[in-house]
Order: structure tokens, then sequence, then C-alpha cells
């Protein structure tokens, strides 16, 4: 398997010993927050937030509120923790694509196949991207959008273009803007339009155009 790059590599370490060092130790409240956490997400990703009550929540798991506000002291909490939580997806597809071996370039654009699979079929990814567009309604610090997928993306590419993988021309800078873009455009489109069920179709689509410009030819 072929190292990835020491660039990429810091990111992957930061990216898993973060995950690594937040994992709370697996327990019966592991457990109950992981339940609450399912159900906001699905209440969140149908509903929306401003729909959506801790009392809602509750019922779903057949709890009181109260044993709810014990894991989450409000609604905004909650919201916080599911956007939090489809974050805390992609640094474990990271790791398994790059166990998997592929050069910068592949890895980006495995990534991003594997991450329209998990918007297709994930109700924390559903959710956590419902949330982002609502971030108005929530009174809360909610993570800030699109710039880790930029980071890295931008930080994969710049090591495929030392390895002559990308075109000179491109700007891996922009070319990762672009396909953040571009993928969360696609998946958007593709919940309002179809419920996400093309998304893996659609952003084949645009991946085949982006990553044909991209990669030196
Ligand atoms: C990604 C969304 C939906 C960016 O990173 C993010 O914040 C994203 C939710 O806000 O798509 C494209 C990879």
């Amino acid at each position: 398997m072929s190292e990835p790059h020491p660039a990429f590599s810091s990111f992957v370490q930061k990216k898993i010993v973060t995950r690594r060092g937040s994992e709370p130790k697996q327990d019966r409240s592991t457990r109950t927050r992981r339940l609450l956490l399912t159900a906001a997400s699905e209440l969140f990703s149908e509903h929306g937030f401003r729909h959506t009550s801790v009392k809602d929540v509750a019922d779903r798991v057949e709890m009181t509120k109260g044993a709810v506000y014990f894991h989450y002291p409000t609604k905004e909490a909650l919201a916080v923790a599911v956007v939090e939580e489809h974050y805390g997806r992609w640094p474990a597809l990271l790791e398994q694509v790059v166990a998997e071996g592929y050069g910068p370039l592949d890895t980006a654009a495995q990534l991003l196949a594997r991450a329209a699979m998990a918007f297709r079929d994930d109700v924390v990814v559903q959710a956590g991207a419902r949330l982002q567009i609502e971030r108005p309604q929530i009174d809360a610090q909610l993570p800030t959008p699109y710039v880790d997928w930029t980071e890295l993306l931008e930080s994969l590419l710049v090591a495929a273009q030392e390895g002559g993988e990308v075109g000179e021309e491109v700007r891996p800078a922009a070319a990762a803007r672009s396909l953040v873009a571009a993928f969360f455009g696609t998946q958007h489109i593709s919940d309002v339009l179809h419920g996400r069920t093309d998304v893996v179709d659609r952003w084949a689509e645009a991946s085949d155009l982006l990553f044909a410009a991209i990669r030196a030819r």
C-alpha cells in the first residue's frame, strides 16, 4: 500500500486522533445518547429544526423529556450534537479509503463518491446537512460548514499535483472549492427533487467531468 503524502497523513492523524480522542467510553449513557441522536436526526431530517420539539424526540424513544434534557439540555444542544456527528462520519471514511491504498487523486474521488452514498443512506448525514441549511434558525455555535472538506481536498490535490497526477495549470485550492461547491449543489438538488434517491448517480456525472478537468493529461 502506498504511504499517504505527509501533508495528507498529518490531516488523517489530526482527524482520527480527534475522533478517537473525543470517543466516550461505551456505557449505558453513551448508548442512550446514540439512541437520542438517531431519533433527533430522523426528526430534524424530516421536519427541520423549527418543527421538531424535544417532546417529539422523547416520544420517539419512549423516554421522558426530563431524560432527554439530562443528556441534551436544549434542542439547540441536540442540533449541535447531530451536526458534529455528521462531520464525525468523515474521518472514518477517510481512514477506510486510505487503508485501500489509492493515490491522492483517487483518494479524493473515492471519498466524495462514498460521501454521496452516505448522503443517500445515513440519516445523521442528512440531518446534519439540513441543520446547516437552517443555521440562521439555530441559536447555537454550529461547526463552520464546507471548510474541512475544502481543506482536505486541497491537501490531496496538492499531493496529487506533486505526484504528477494533476495538471500543472490546475490551482488545487480553486479545484477543491469547485469540488465542494459541486458536491454540495448536487446533493441539495437531489434532495429537493428526489429525496437523494439519485444522488450517487448525479454525483458520478459531476465527478467525471470535474476530475477529467483536474487530472493530468
Ligand atoms: C458538504 C454539507 C453538505 C460539502 O461540508 C459540509 O458542510 C457539507 C453540509 O453543510 O455537503 C461538500 C462536500
